[in-house]
Order: structure tokens, then C-alpha cells, then sequence
């Protein structure tokens, strides 16, 4: 009897050397993070460009400061799910394993996955507009938006918005982890913002075997190699459950 796909993927993984993940927000959808886009999404009352962009924040850094706050404060009771734990698990068992995350929730670290790139920066993250300090920041009650500590100026979120580029470091590394890597996970991500979405097709190309796993096709689905339907949080568990 041929494998089933989730056979094939536990499989492949199994065997390889070389994994590299790419999650999206669908992974934390089920910590109770919102995604982006479709039902129920952050953009939904919103256009991307009102908020997560530089001219957004130019134009009006309260209203930009007010949503992350509203999320960070959402976020802050949020706890890793089954799918955070499973790739946490699965670093374990992998020689060279690379977690590249869009998500800036932070609940990759908390599941125990020990470095993730997380190549859209991280909400619990502040930079100083002026004198560039870089530090964390998890205060509950900060005004919208707040001051830099070092220096009085104002604080921005360290995301990164479209129009603006990814570390450039970060970047190499996802990059080099998709090219060289003999199997790629993708997460939970809809694959529709850049770079990030060609990172299946760098692997596709560099001859990694590709695993998609999600509730619905994205343009990845036609290229990958199993496309497993359905939650990240139940799915992922059942990979490793096959290890
Ligand atoms: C589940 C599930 C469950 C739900 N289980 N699955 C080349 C071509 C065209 C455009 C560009 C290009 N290169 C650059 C661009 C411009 C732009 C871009 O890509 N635009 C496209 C939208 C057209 N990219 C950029 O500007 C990037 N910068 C850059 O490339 O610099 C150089 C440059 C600039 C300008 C021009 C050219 C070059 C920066 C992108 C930054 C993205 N920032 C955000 C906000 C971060 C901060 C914040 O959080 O506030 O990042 S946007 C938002 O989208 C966020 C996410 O990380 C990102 C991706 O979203 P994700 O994770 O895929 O979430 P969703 O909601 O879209 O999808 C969820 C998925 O989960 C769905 O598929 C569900 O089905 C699934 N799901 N529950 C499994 N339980
Ligand atoms: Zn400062």
C-alpha cells in the first residue's frame, strides 16, 4: 500500500539531515492570534496600507501605536499551541534546523524553538526613531505612542512594514536555510508577501522535497510536494507522532 501524504511527509522528515521551516500566522491562529487576511483577520477593517506602512506611522503614529497595543495586549494572553510544540519537538530531532518565522508574536521562543529567524521582526521589540536604541519592551500600560527611554524621542514598533526591507542578515540566512535544506515545511502562511513567499521555491528549485500544510491551497500548493489540508495544530503533532 502507497503511503498516505502525512506518511510521505513524517517520512521524509524522518530522514533528513537538513529541515527548514516556515511558518505564518495560521500557526498561531489557534493560540488565538488573528491572522492577516480572510475572515476575521487584523486587516479586515483596515487596509494594510492605514497601518503597516511607513507613511502610515508618519501620518498617524497613535493609530498605529493603538493597534499594536490592542494586539500586543491580546497576544499577551496567548500561550503556544500543539503546532508551536510539535516544531520545538522537531529541532530536536534534526542535525541542521532552521524555524523562519513571519510571525512576530513571539510564541515560537516561548514553545522552546531556541532561534528563530523571525524575519518580520517582533512586537515585543522597540526602536527608537532618533537615536536608533533597540531594546525590548513588554510594558502593559504604554502610551500610544511612547517614548524612548534612552532618549525621549518616539518609539516604533521593531516590525517590519511593507515597503521596507528585511534584515538583510536574517534574510541571507532564511535564504541559504530554504537553498540548502533537504525538506521544507510551510506553515500556515498564505504566501502572498515577499521575500518571504519564494522561500518554497528557492528549496522547490534547489531540489528540497516541499511540505505545505494549511486550511486552504495558496499559490505554493501547485509546486509543493504534499499538500496537507487542515489545522497546523492538529497536523503538525501527527507528523511527529509518525517520527
Ligand atoms: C491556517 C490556520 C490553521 C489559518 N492552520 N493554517 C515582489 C512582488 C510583489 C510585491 C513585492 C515583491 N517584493 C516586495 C514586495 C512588496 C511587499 C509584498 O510582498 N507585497 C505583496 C502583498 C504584494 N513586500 C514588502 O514590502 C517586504 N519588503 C521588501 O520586500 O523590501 C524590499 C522591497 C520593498 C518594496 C518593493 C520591492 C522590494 C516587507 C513585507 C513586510 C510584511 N509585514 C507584515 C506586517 C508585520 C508587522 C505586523 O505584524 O504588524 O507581516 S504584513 C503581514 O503579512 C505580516 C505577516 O508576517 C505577513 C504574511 O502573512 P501570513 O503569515 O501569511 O498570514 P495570512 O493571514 O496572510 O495567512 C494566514 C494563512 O494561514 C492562510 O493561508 C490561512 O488559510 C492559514 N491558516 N488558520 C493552518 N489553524
Ligand atoms: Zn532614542
Amino acid at each position: 500500500m502507497s503511503p498516505t501524504p502525512l506518511q510521505q511527509a513524517a517520512q521524509r522528515l524522518a530522514s533528513a539531515n537538513r529541515v527548514a521551516v516556515l511558518t505564518g500566522a495560521g500557526v498561531s491562529a489557534e493560540s488565538g492570534v488573528p491572522t492577516f487576511r480572510g475572515p476575521g483577520g487584523l486587516w479586515e477593517n483596515h487596509r494594510p496600507e492605514e497601518l503597516a506602512t511607513p507613511g502610515a506611522f508618519q501620518k498617524d503614529p497613535a493609530l498605529v501605536w493603538r493597534w499594536y497595543l490592542w494586539r500586543r495586549g491580546l497576544i499577551a494572553q496567548c500561550q503556544p499551541n500543539p503546532g508551536h510544540l510539535a516544531l520545538a519537538d522537531l529541532e530536536k530531532r534534526v542535525g541542521e534546523f532552521s524555524l523562519i518565522t513571519q510571525n512576530v508574536d513571539g510564541l515560537h521562543r516561548l514553545a522552546g524553538s531556541s532561534d528563530p529567524l523571525e524575519i518580520h521582526g517582533n512586537l515585543w521589540w522597540v526602536r527608537c526613531t532618533s537615536c536608533g536604541a533597540l531594546y525590548e519592551e513588554r510594558g502593559p500600560d504604554l502610551p500610544a505612542p511612547p517614548p524612548c527611554k534612552e532618549c525621549g524621542a518616539m518609539l516604533r514598533p521593531h516590525v517590519v512594514w511593507f515597503g521596507e526591507s528585511l534584515d538583510p542578515e536574517l534574510l541571507d540566512q532564511a535564504w541559504r536555510a530554504a537553498a540548502t535544506c533537504e525538506v521544507m515545511l510551510v506553515a500556515g502562511t498564505s504566501a502572498v508577501v515577499q521575500p518571504a513567499a519564494g522561500l518554497a521555491s528557492v528549496a522547490k528549485q534547489a531540489g528540497a522535497f516541499v511540505i505545505e500544510v494549511n486550511l486552504e491551497p495558496t499559490p505554493n500548493s501547485a509546486e509543493v510536494d504534499v499538500s496537507l489540508m487542515g489545522k497546523a495544530g492538529e497536523i503538525l503533532p501527527e507528523i511527529m507522532a509518525l517520527l
